[in-house]
């Protein structure tokens, strides 16, 4: 396995890569052009600048994560082809620069929700929760208006710029079935896989996140029947999974051991976190031990273990600690012991002799 260490860029991270250096084990930098609007080409220049920074560090630069999907792709309107082609365009430019993997998602208008991003703990951390019926009895400006009310929580996927454009795009969505959204995810894969295959480069699509349907929009990548029909849609070895355990776990009818099995060959990208789901259907993220949540992070550290998992691997989100005030869910401390503590489960499978 190859460890990573998802980090924002000098501007917008507040973590440095010295001190990501410092975090034993991590080889690489899982990054992205965060300035960059979905659609837009990534041009070669740009990529040789944050290269150069993350490389003259030491790290590898072989995971983005992620280049966006235009909107219009997902709803399969006659500007997609546009986009596709920059798409394409920026897969070329990314497999020159030494990029092999590209996690993606294809949930339409939003990335990933949550009803509170500082919830206060006992111990004094803070740590993103998901209160089902906050959710399903709020609209969707309230939802982001919530989750944007303070500048330094503005999230991936949530830019200000998209926030505008919500009730139309939300209304675009107004007939578009599961069906379409797979038809339109073919239609995208059949266009970009052949450059995969040119490249080398593999695309890794993002589950779910939470994964269910929220405020009607079709979600198409949310359980192990869905990930199976993903595969079939196109079966082309570039197309595959990052497993995100954090994400597929919030459904407690999704057996991650299970998934990982079927999957195996598949998963070019490891999302490993642990969150812990309530009853109600609500869950709260957690540290990655595994007692503090409902995931079998060591049983599934084991399994990658003995499929000797040559993929990348991230922790992923963590709490803010020890007053740090970062980015929710990518602080510098809780993601440096979710490091550890995966390290930790690898080694123990290792048989080793001391000498
Ligand atoms: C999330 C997502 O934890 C995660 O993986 O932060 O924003 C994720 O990066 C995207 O869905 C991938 O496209
Ligand atoms: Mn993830």
């Amino acid at each position: 396995m190859n460890m990573g260490f998802r980090w924002y860029g000098e501007d917008d991270d507040a973590i440095t890569l010295s001190h990501i250096k410092q975090i034993p084990g991590v080889s690489g930098i899982i990054w992205a052009l965060h300035n960059k609007s979905p659609g837009e080409v990534w041009e070669p220049q740009e990529i040789q600048v944050e290269k150069k920074k993350i490389e003259q560090h030491g790290f590898r630069i072989d995971v983005v994560e992620s280049v966006n999907v235009h909107e219009d792709i997902k709803l399969g309107l006659d500007s997609r082809d546009h986009y596709i082609a920059n798409y394409i365009e920026t897969i070329r430019n990314l497999a020159e620069a030494g990029v092999k993997v590209i996690c993606y998602n294809f949930m339409p208008v939003f990335d990933w929700i949550r009803t509170e991003l500082k919830k206060n703990m006992d111990d004094g951390s803070t740590t993103m929760f998901y209160e089902k019926e906050r959710v399903e009895n709020s609209s969707p400006a309230e939802l982001v208006q919530r989750m944007t009310a303070d500048p330094d929580m503005i999230m991936s996927g949530w830019e200000p710029e998209r926030l505008k454009q919500l009730k139309k795009v939300m209304e675009a969505y107004a007939g578009v079935s599961k069906e379409d959204l797979r038809e339109n995810l073919r239609y995208f894969l059949e266009k970009v896989l052949p450059v995969c295959e040119e490249t080398g480069v593999k695309l890794a699509i993002h589950p779910d996140d939470p994964p269910w349907s929220v405020f009607s929009l079709p979600r198409i990548i949310s359980t192990q029947e869905d990930l199976r029909t993903f595969m079939q849609l196109i079966p082309n070895e570039h197309s595959g999974i990052t497993y995100c355990t954090g994400s597929l776990g919030a459904r407690e009818d999704n057996d991650l051991l299970e998934i990982l099995d079927e999957f195996k060959d598949r998963i070019y990208f490891a999302h490993i976190r642990n969150i812990k789901r309530y009853e109600n259907g609500d869950f709260i993220e957690t540290s990655h031990l595994e007692k503090d949540g409902s995931l079998p992070i060591t049983e599934i550290m084991k399994k990658l273990f003995e499929m000797r998992f040559e993929g990348y691997i991230r922790p992923d989100h963590g709490r803010l600690l020890w007053k740090e005030d970062g980015r929710p869910g990518y602080g510098l401390y809780d993601r440096a012991l979710g490091i550890m503590y995966l390290n930790g489960i690898w080694d123990a499978n290792e048989e080793r002799s001391i000498t």
